[in-house]
C-alpha cells in the first residue's frame, strides 16, 4: 500500500545553488547527499517532515553526472524543474507487481538501490498521466511488511 508522499525529484543543473535556494528560502537542510553511478546523478535529500510509519518526505535534488542520464537527458529537453514523484510503501516489490498486472510499463524486473539503502522503482510516465512516478521503499522500512 502507497501510504505517503516519500520525495519530489527536482533536476538541477547545479546542486549546491539549488540547495542554498531552498535553505535560505525554506530553511529546508540538506540531511544526506550521494552519488548513484547507476542512475546517473549526484543528489541531496531534503528532509522535510517525519511520519509514524518509519518513513519521511524529502525533497530530492538530482545533478546529472551525465548527459546522456534520465535526468540529462530531461533537463536538456526541459529546464530545471520537477522531473518526479515518488510515493513510499513499505512493499515496493508487491506493489509494482500489482500496478505491473494492471498494464502499466514498471521500468525494473526487480527494484533497484535509491537514496539512503533505500529500494526504488519507477513506472512509465506515459502510462502515469505524464508523470514520471517512482516507488520507493525506505531503508529503515525494509522487512516491515508481510
Ligand atoms: N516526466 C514526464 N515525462 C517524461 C519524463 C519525465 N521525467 N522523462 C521523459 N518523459 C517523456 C518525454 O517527454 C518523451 O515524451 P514525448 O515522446 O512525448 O516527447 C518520452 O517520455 C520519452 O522520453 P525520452 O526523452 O526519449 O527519454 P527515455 O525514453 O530515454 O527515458 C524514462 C524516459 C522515463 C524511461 C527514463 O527517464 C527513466 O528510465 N527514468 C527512470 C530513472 C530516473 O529517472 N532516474 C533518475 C532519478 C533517480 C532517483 O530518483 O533516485
Ligand atoms: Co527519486
Amino acid at each position: 500500500m502507497l501510504t505517503r508522499i516519500d520525495h519530489i525529484g527536482i533536476a538541477c543543473t547545479d546542486l549546491e545553488t539549488t540547495a542554498a535556494f531552498y535553505a535560505r528560502t525554506y530553511g529546508f537542510e540538506v540531511l544526506h547527499t550521494e552519488v548513484n553511478e547507476e542512475q546517473g546523478v549526484r543528489e541531496a535529500m531534503l528532509r522535510i517532515n517525519g511520519t509514524d510509519d518509519g518513513g519521511a518526505s524529502y525533497i530530492q535534488l538530482l545533478e546529472p553526472v551525465r548527459e546522456d542520464s534520465a535526468v540529462g537527458k530531461w533537463l536538456a529537453k526541459n529546464g530545471e524543474g520537477v522531473h518526479h514523484i515518488a510515493f513510499g510503501t513499505a512493499d515496493v516489490d508487491g506493489d509494482s507487481e500489482a500496478i505491473r498486472d494492471q498494464g502499466i510499463r514498471v521500468l525494473y524486473d526487480e527494484p533497484r538501490r535509491g537514496s539512503m539503502g533505500s529500494r526504488i522503482t519507477f513506472l512509465h510516465p506515459k502510462d502515469c498521466h505524464g508523470v514520471l512516478t517512482e516507488l520507493v521503499t525506505a531503508a529503515e522500512q525494509q522487512g516491515t511488511h508481510g
